[in-house]
């Protein structure tokens, strides 16, 4: 078993989905719909989101979503629940500053598997890179209605990519397609959105726009 290859890691972060039970349940997609929709439309990574779900329910779901976005060559994170990553063969783990410690993490997902943690700081961020990270995320950037979490501006972004460097930093909260760009210029891989894609009606045509702008900004792959 080896290392996730970096430079993989790094053309993943371009568009992260995020998924969120409160967007599915106001547009009335399950989480697989949600999750084909995003990798149709050229989201580049997934992460399962969902804080409310029972164990075996989530396992059933991330096994669906994990067909689809191996149809597509796209990897598939679970948010907090190692367990659940682990049952159903997922791709890696994204967990915050209170949940199991990364290097913790790392310890039970093996070497192979992507581990990506939450910062907000540069010591945070420096923190998890010695744990083992893979990339971080960094936020909340902007201000959300998503998630209730303070916000780093894209100053506190650049900081955190410098201190990373050389792991990927993806940039999460408030980002939209108006945004993305001068988000994307700061320093980081790629974006983070939950609502830019899952809140939209044609979430599909979302993540595409949103791709094209953080390709434009980024250079092609
Ligand atoms: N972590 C920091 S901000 C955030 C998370 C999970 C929510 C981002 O949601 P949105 O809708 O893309 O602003
Ligand atoms: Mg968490």
């Amino acid at each position: 078993l080896r290392r996730a290859d970096p430079a993989a890691v790094r053309r993943a972060m371009r568009l992260y989905a995020v998924t969120d039970p409160h967007c599915n349940q106001k547009t009335g997609r399950s989480l697989v719909e949600a999750v084909t929709l995003a990798v149709r439309g050229g989201a580049t990574i997934v992460q399962l989101r969902e804080k409310d779900i029972d164990g075996g329910d989530f396992a059933r779901q991330a096994a669906e979503a994990l067909k689809v976005c191996r149809q597509h060559g796209v990897p598939l994170l679970i948010n907090d629940r190692v367990d659940v990553a682990l049952a159903v063969g997922a791709d890696g783990v994204h967990v915050g500053q209170s949940d199991l410690p990364a290097a913790t993490v790392r310890a039970m997902i093996g070497p192979s598997r992507i581990l990506g943690v939450s910062v907000k700081t540069p010591a945070e961020a420096r923190a998890a890179a010695a744990a083992g990270a893979d990339y971080l995320g960094a936020g909340a950037v902007l201000p959300t209605g998503t998630k209730d979490t303070n916000v780093i501006g894209l100053e506190g972004l650049e900081a955190v990519c410098s201190a990373a460097a050389p792991l990927p930093v993806v940039a999460i909260g408030g980002v939209s397609a108006a945004n993305a760009g001068d988000t994307v210029r700061a320093g980081c891989a790629g974006i983070a959105v939950v609502s830019a894609i899952f809140a939209a009606e044609d979430a599909e045509g979302a993540a595409r726009k949103l791709r094209t702008v953080v390709d434009e900004a980024l250079g092609r792959a």
